[in-house]
């Protein structure tokens, strides 16, 4: 019998990036389920080292559930509020490494030093990598390196060791009990594939998982290795997408050097990323927008819609109380991208009426097959056939756009510009179509869309 396929999550997904468990189950309930997302991940919720960046999350010192993002019972209420709304929570797991601190007490209290953790770790559950000068990695093309060295100074696991692998297990096996559905595994490139392997299979069958394994052409370790465990994020996605944006010119995917779709989980930023090369981000407003759409209308992967907060220092955490914890932020109003934003600011990605509405067009689509694009200077557009067809135009002037399409005659509700059509649309913005042609009329920068049932209403 063929081998089956990993459990993968599914659906539209949302990075909250930095968001306090109060904040996210508040959303689940008036932002995330309304709009259609299955899941939400969250970063990491283990006790970390304190600071005010927000990167103190990625060094662990303990497993106690109880971070800047909030306690063990405000988590569990959050899985228990996004449940009801029908969200699953994916939280981000941080099991390759401990803390590049070498001593200290962590935000819940916990007393630790780099290669000691107590009840959890000592020394000679670390790898201790002889390899370079320092122990860390430096070279990416060493598999032992980049596998058993230590990442930027992290202390890093022997995952090859029984100890470590219950105690990892034990730890996610906590947060399944307190309702997770699934994983992201950060780091995942750092850990052998079968190390990884082994630790998913002490959890219980179906558990699903994505694993972060940056894609870096020349590098030993590749992302193909991790996906009999799960789905990977595949970044040469958006290194696609994003510059033909910029650059006005969008063109049919070519999906070389790119997982099967059934292995992948997309995105057009993350919390690296939009610190990093990611082409198009928050700063970008409309074509920001136009990425997310585009990857959302999309018949590749599974789309990881991001949102974070503005910053000019990117080291900058999100804004925190006294305590340390941080104070989060309510998206529910926010429902569509600003032209600028101040530093802390949430971005609020999740809430834009125009990501609904390509929710509801995506769930319009289904399975239909992606047609061939067509152009007209800078727009672009394509259908997915019979059932729905957006247009983007990433240039710098208006731009009038035909898209063959086999949608009956009539007007369509651009959930762009409207959100979903159930719930606008009433006199709102509509795109004709007639004669087998979708006829689009798009300002610069503007993206639209239509969808089968998606007449308006009153
Ligand atoms: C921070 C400081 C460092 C300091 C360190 C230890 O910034 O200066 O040395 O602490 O004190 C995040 C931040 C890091 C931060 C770290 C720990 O991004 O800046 O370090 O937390 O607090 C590689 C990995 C990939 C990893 C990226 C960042 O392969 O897995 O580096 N991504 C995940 C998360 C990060 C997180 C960590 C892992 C650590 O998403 O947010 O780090 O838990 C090429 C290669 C990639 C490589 C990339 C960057 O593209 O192909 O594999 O990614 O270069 O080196
Ligand atoms: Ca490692």
């Amino acid at each position: 019998a063929a081998a089956s396929h990993p459990p993968v999550i599914g659906g539209v997904g949302v990075e909250m990036f930095q968001r306090p468990w109060t904040s996210i189950g508040a959303e689940c309930g008036s932002t995330l389920g309304p709009a259609g997302f299955s899941w939400v991940l969250t970063s990491p919720p283990q006790e970390h080292i304190t600071g005010s960046q927000w990167w103190t999350s990625y060094q662990p010192v303990s497993y106690a559930v109880d971070s800047k993002l909030g306690t063990e019972e405000q988590f569990a209420d959050m899985v228990t509020a996004c449940k009801a709304a029908g969200v699953r929570v994916v939280a981000d797991a941080v099991i390759n490494h401990m803390t590049a601190q070498g001593a200290g007490t962590g935000f819940a209290g916990t007393a630790f030093t780099k290669y000691a953790y107590p009840g959890l770790y000592t020394p000679k559950d670390f790898h201790h990598c002889a390899l370079t000068p320092d122990g860390s990695i430096q070279d990416y093309t060493s598999r032992a390196q980049v596998q058993t060295c230590e990442l930027v100074g992290l202390a890093d696991l022997d995952t090859g060791s029984a100890h470590v692998r219950t105690t990892i297990a034990g730890y996610l096996k906590h947060l399944l009990g307190l309702g997770v559905a699934g994983f992201r595994i950060d780091a995942a490139k750092h850990m052998a594939a079968k190390d990884v392997a082994a630790i998913v299979k002490l959890l219980p069958a179906g558990t699903p998982v994505i694993s972060e394994v940056i894609r870096g052409s020349g590098e030993a370790v590749q992302p193909e290795e991790y996906t009999r465990i799960g789905q990977v994020f595949e970044f040469q996605y958006a290194r696609e997408l994003g510059p033909q944006l910029k650059a006005g010119v969008l063109m049919d995917p070519t999906r070389i050097d790119e997982v099967p779709s059934k292995d992948a989980a997309v995105f057009v930023d993350n919390h690296d990323t939009e610190r990093g090369d990611a082409s198009v981000t928050y700063r970008d407003g409309s074509l920001y927008l136009m990425a997310n759409a585009l990857m959302l209308a999309d018949d590749y992967g599974t789309p990881v819609i991001y949102s974070g907060y503005a910053f000019s220092d990117p080291d900058a955490g999100a804004p925190q109380g006294p305590d340390g914890r941080v104070i989060g932020w309510d998206c529910a109003g926010t429902t569509a991208p600003k032209a600028t934003y101040a530093d802390g600011e949430g971005v609020c990605t999740e809430a834009w009426k125009s990501i609904a509405g390509m929710i509801e067009w995506r769930t319009a689509a289904a399975s239909a097959p992606r047609e061939p694009g067509v152009s007209q200077g800078a727009a672009y557009g394509f259908e997915r056939k019979g059932k729905a067809v957006i247009a983007a135009n990433p240039g710098s002037k208006p731009e009038t756009l035909s898209v063959p399409t086999s949608l009956k005659d009539g007007a369509y509700c651009d959930v762009i510009a409207d959100g979903p059509s159930m719930k606008g649309c009433a006199g709102g913005a509509t795109v004709l179509v007639s004669d087998g042609m979708a006829r689009f009329e798009l300002d610069a920068g503007q993206t639209a869309a239509i969808h089968i049932g998606a007449e308006p209403h009153n």
